[in-house]
């Protein structure tokens, strides 16, 4: 068996390495987890400008995975990540044009980072290697190192949604951008939805090509004993004691425009409004580490989050009673497993997601005694899966205002049988299973 190599925008940070903190890193590692693998990117370190930037190549192994980061200069992070990748590529792969701050020269400069990466990556490969790319940050990649002459499988994996064509065409260079997709061996995404768009794109464009379905996971054992470990942790108590008994709702989302947390946020004040009975009884805790903090439309959501849990906070509270709990900061996992597993009900309503992995999590994490309502999105990816939960359109607050009042009303026998219809998908299709499935899909590429 010859080495997995994955190539993905970042690689973890050397003190995540062995516990690595977020949804990719933990699925990732799960991949990554036996003979011996590289994990190429870029190391999250800024370098100031010099003419011919010609970065070196960092080399640290732990346990059986190599990590090989390169830096990148300021503005090779501006026009690569900030501007194409995060003001470009994800708005309008969120089916959000009309966000996108499209500039020709951060085209180049995508380009550029990704031959970047081509070149670095060319003299670590040995005979024998797969080589499987991640997410929007590298669309271009694969056909970067097939110019250099790499013949080895190469797949791709595109973690968020793939829009319809008649929507992708409002990138300038979309062709271009399917075409260089015909270096891969093997194209993941993670719907039938997705798939059969970029399908489309595909056929519409000329390109032979094939997007085919590899739905992501999580560990869903190990996540559901973290959260009963952790019930004993004095943080999680603290948790439960300053709840004093009252239903409690976690919603959990990386500050994005893609989660639909205005409209979520609406949606707990409208049902605030029209069930005066859950007034100061109810707890919302709303945890939103701040992300891409130096992309403008996430400095402006932050502001109008800040304004409406504020507005709901002053409008409902009371002397005694906060409404919202609002943190912009990132709680620790393990806390944040046992979180999940007291929270009566979950908001997961995003606009538009990849998959969603907090739905799965918060599944995960529950009692089956005694499980939670999983209020969720009929546009994460996680939907078509997991409509035994309570099904919301997002955009819809007093859908979402109706949906809080039955999770929190439901009688026990609905909420167990829910549960019951989650579970066995959560444990079935896995980080593992995921990786499994795509790196096997490569394997036989090759073959056939
Ligand atoms: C992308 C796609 C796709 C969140 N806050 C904290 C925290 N988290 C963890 C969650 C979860 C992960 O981060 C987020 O994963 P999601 O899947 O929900 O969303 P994205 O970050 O947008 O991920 C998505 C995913 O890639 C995988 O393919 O599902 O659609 O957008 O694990 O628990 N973790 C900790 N503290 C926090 O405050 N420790």
């Amino acid at each position: 068996m010859g080495r997995l190599v994955v190539v993905s925008n970042r690689v973890p940070a050397p003190r995540d390495r062995l516990q690595p903190a977020g949804g990719l890193a933990v699925a990732l590692r799960a991949a990554l987890k036996e003979g011996s693998c590289l994990w190429f990117g870029w190391s999250g370190q800024q370098v100031s400008e010099k003419e011919g930037h010609d970065p070196e190549v960092s080399l640290d192994k732990v346990e059986n995975v190599t990590y090989a980061t390169i830096d990148l200069t300021h503005s090779e992070y501006d026009g690569f990540y900030q501007k194409y990748s995060n003001g470009i590529l994800w708005p309008l792969c969120h089916y959000r044009a009309g966000l996108m701050d499209y500039d020709r020269k951060d085209q180049v400069i995508y380009q550029n980072v990704n031959e970047l990466f081509a070149r670095k990556l060319l003299p670590l490969l040995q005979p024998g290697d797969q080589i499987w790319i991640h997410d929007y940050h590298l669309f271009p990649l694969g056909q970067a190192l097939r110019d250099l002459g790499v013949t080895a499988p190469i797949g791709f994996f595109l973690h968020i949604p793939f829009p319809p064509w008649s929507l992708m065409r409002a990138l300038p260079e979309a062709d271009a951008l399917l075409r260089a997709m015909q270096a891969y061996d093997v194209i993941g995404l993670q719907t039938e939805d997705d798939a059969r768009n970029m399908n489309d794109g595909f056929s519409i464009v000329g390109v032979k090509a094939k997007a085919e379905v590899f739905p992501i996971g999580i560990d869903p054992d190990s996540f559901a004993k973290q959260a009963e470990d952790g019930l004993s942790n004095p943080d999680v108590q603290r948790l439960k004691e300053s709840l004093h008994g009252k239903p409690f709702i976690i919603g959990v989302d990386r500050l994005d425009y893609s989660k639909g947390l205005p409209e979520r946020f609406k949606g707990y004040e409208i049902f605030l409004e029209r069930y005066p009975e859950h007034r100061g009884k109810v707890v919302y805790l709303q945890v939103t580490p701040v992300s891409r903090g130096n992309v403008p439309e996430y400095r402006a959501l932050r502001r109008e989050l800040d304004e409406a849990a504020g507005r709901i906070n002053g409008t409902y509270g009371d002397f005694d009673w906060t409404p919202i709990r609002y943190l912009t900061h990132p709680v620790p996992r393990a806390l944040l497993a046992s979180f999940y597993r007291l929270a009566d009900a979950a908001l997961v309503t995003p606009l538009r997601d990849g998959m969603n992995l907090v739905a799965k999590e918060y599944v995960a994490a529950q009692d089956k005694a005694n499980p939670g309502v999983l209020i969720l999105s009929h546009f994460a990816g996680a939907a078509p899966d997991m409509e035994a939960a309570l099904m919301v359109n997002p955009h819809d607050a007093d859908d979402i205002a109706d949906a809080l009042h039955k999770a929190l009303t439901m009688p026990d026998g609905e909420r167990r049988a829910r549960w019951d219809h989650l579970e066995p998908d959560v444990w079935r299709v896995t980080a593992v299973t995921w990786a499994r499935d795509f790196i096997q899909a490569l394997g036989k590429a090759r073959l056939a």
